[in-house]
């Protein structure tokens, strides 16, 4: 499939690299970019080799700087509602796919991109990374899950704190809050992103795949539910080739190879 508004590459084997590609608009979500996004990580579930998709915005200035304030300003009630359902099917659809999606954030990451950072599994920000819910500066609030996703991030005090003033959180401070997982140089982001990606695409890739299930789904119902939940992934799991061959080469002390089912 071939994309205007962002990029998809496989960079290793598995290993997937989609770029939202508007540099000039600080890679800002349009519509399309949504319809776009969404549409690269369907095509990417439907490859069977696909382990881990990594997220990105082109150029060294933003991540992505929110959602599009040009194509906004002219939206009707309507298309406004149908932008942000878009937005949020889009979110969801990061959330859910089969296999950990890490967001590469280099840079800008406002509003709308710091959504989608969010929606990502985890985030991986370069010292150069700013963070911030900036959407009350134009009288509008997080639209795509944000007031929601950075309240179970970073806790309801800082979330509250963030949406509230619009202030902008530097990487070190992201760091500090729980926001990103790691911090690294500019120009060591991708090889991060990829030292990570390889730690997860050599694992049992149905143990991921449920392990990230388990996670993600467990957020939205109560623990003895979500505990449930586990113990019956645990049995399932039991059953495949995976974890026989995880244990087997265990205990014969080699490394295992996964068949992935
Ligand atoms: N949308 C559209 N264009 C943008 C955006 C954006 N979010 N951000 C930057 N751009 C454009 C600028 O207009 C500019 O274009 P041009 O060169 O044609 O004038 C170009 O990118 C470069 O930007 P700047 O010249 O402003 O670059 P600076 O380095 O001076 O500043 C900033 C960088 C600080 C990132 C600045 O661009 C900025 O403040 N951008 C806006 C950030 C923002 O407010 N983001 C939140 C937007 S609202 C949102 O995301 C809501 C999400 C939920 C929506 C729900 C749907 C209904």
């Amino acid at each position: 499939m071939s994309f205007e508004t962002i990029h998809l590459e496989e960079r290793e084997t598995g290993i997937y690299l989609l770029t939202v590609n508007r540099p000039k608009q600080l890679n800002a979500l349009s519509p399309q970019v949504l319809y776009e996004i969404a549409a690269a990580v369907a095509e990417v579930a439907g490859r069977s080799d696909a382990r881990v998709l990594m997220l990105t915005g082109a150029g060294d200035k933003a991540f992505v700087a929110g959602a599009d304030i040009a194509a906004m300003s002219s939206m009707t009630p309507i298309e406004g509602r149908e932008f942000a359902l878009k937005g949020h099917a889009t979110l969801r659809a990061l959330e859910l796919a089969p296999f950990p999606v890490i967001a590469l954030v280099n840079g800008f990451a406002l509003g709308g991109g710091c959504e989608l950072a969010l929606a990502c599994d985890w985030i991986v920000a370069s010292d150069k990374a700013v963070f911030g819910q900036p959407e009350v500066n134009l009288g509008i609030c997080p639209g795509f899950g944000g007031t929601q996703r950075l309240a179970r991030v970073v806790g309801k005090s800082m979330a509250l704190e963030l949406v509230c003033t619009g202030r902008q959180v530097k990487a070190d401070e992201a760091l500090k809050i729980g926001l990103a997982n790691h911090v690294v140089a500019a120009d060591a982001l991708l090889e991060q992103g990829l030292k990570l990606a390889r730690m997860v695409a050599q694992k049992g890739p149905v143990a991921v795949k449920m392990s990230k299930h388990l996670v993600q789904r467990g957020q939205d119902i109560d623990l003895a539910n979500a505990n449930a939940m586990e113990a019956d992934v645990f049995g399932f799991l039991c059953a495949t080739d995976d974890r026989r061959e995880g244990m087997d080469a265990f205990l014969a002390k080699r490394p295992a190879k996964f068949a992935g089912r």
